[in-house]
């Protein structure tokens, strides 16, 4: 994993692992849709979070919960565009959560530093495009399909192995499009396209999928455990009856602490201030690690 704090261009740099806030300006993702529907209560949110310490605020007009459907561009358009232009303008390191390039590329020019695509340049190939010019800092998620189809698709022989091998696939893809590799950050995508024991194969061996097949630098490596299903469903006990989403901030914060002292660069959460807690106390245990 990376040892030093990593360096993206327009990002924070700390001797820790990085809090990403969660804005989804949604009636519908996983934990929290509806909440922040509206603009004006998602800007709210946002300065919240960063308030609370988040070091990037991700906005996302698109739930990506399973079996959702799209919505159009225009759409997304709509219910991001206001939220992006204001957090920038209050001078929060912004990072847009969307699969379609005009998408980014709206949000890049009213300032956001980053984007997180959660299918990694796969849903469309003009994504890339943009990136290579933008040469902004990238999220690529391991990914397989669209929400509406990607439980179908949860079928590994080797999670960590197959992960691994289509996360370096679209590496090799997207360097070969114009992309800086020093970039990109990956993201194993729990959830997309994974039942619950994968999730769990994937989060103790984060190391395998920093290093991907390469033999260069580790990449950073971004997580988004917080409050998936999976582990709702670890806490009840009962897979049919996971514990309520709004019940599992704590085991988010439990996951964090353990997914940073494992070298995760960034963790994506919708509640803050016990994961920045987390992160601290993660960051003194790897200290004395390498001490
Ligand atoms: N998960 C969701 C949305 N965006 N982005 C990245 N990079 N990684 C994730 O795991 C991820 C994501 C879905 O979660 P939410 O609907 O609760 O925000």
């Amino acid at each position: 994993m990376v040892t030093s704090p990593v360096r993206l261009p327009g990002l924070p740099t700390a001797d820790r692992c990085l809090v990403m806030g969660v804005v989804n300006v949604t009636p519908d993702s996983f934990s929290d849709g509806g909440k922040w529907f509206c603009a004006d209560d998602a800007i709210a949110h946002g300065l919240e979070l960063a308030a609370q310490g988040a070091d990037i605020v991700d906005v996302g007009g698109e739930s990506t919960r399973p079996g959702a459907l799209r919505i159009t561009e225009e759409e997304e358009l709509r219910r991001v565009g206001p939220v992006v232009e204001a957090l920038v303008q209050s001078g929060l390191v912004v990072s847009i959560d969307t699969m379609r390039p005009a998408v980014a590329e709206f949000a890049l020019s009213a300032g956001a530093r980053m984007v997180n695509d959660v299918s990694g340049g796969k849903a469309d190939p003009g994504m890339a495009r943009l990136i290579a010019t933008a040469e902004v800092p990238f999220v690529v998620m391991h990914w397989r399909d669209f929400s509406a189809d990607m439980y179908r698709r949860a079928v590994y022989e080797d999670v960590v192995a197959e992960v691994t091998a289509e996360l370096t696939a679209s590496v090799d893809a997207l360097v070969q499009a114009g992309i800086d590799p020093a970039r990109l950050i990956l993201d194993p995508g729990l959830g997309f396209a994974k039942r619950p024991e994968h999730n769990w194969a994937i989060l103790t061996r984060l190391a395998e999928i920093s290093q991907l097949a390469c033999s260069g630098a580790p990449f950073p490596v971004l997580v988004g455990a917080s409050r998936k299903r999976f582990i709702g469903r670890l806490l009840s006990g009962d897979p049919d009856n996971p514990r309520p989403f709004d019940q599992s901030d704590d085991a988010t914060i439990a996951l964090t602490a353990l997914a940073a002292a494992g070298g995760a660069w960034c963790v994506r959460v919708h509640a803050v201030p016990g994961n920045v807690d987390a992160v601290k106390i993660a960051a003194r245990w790897r200290q004395e690690y390498q001490a």
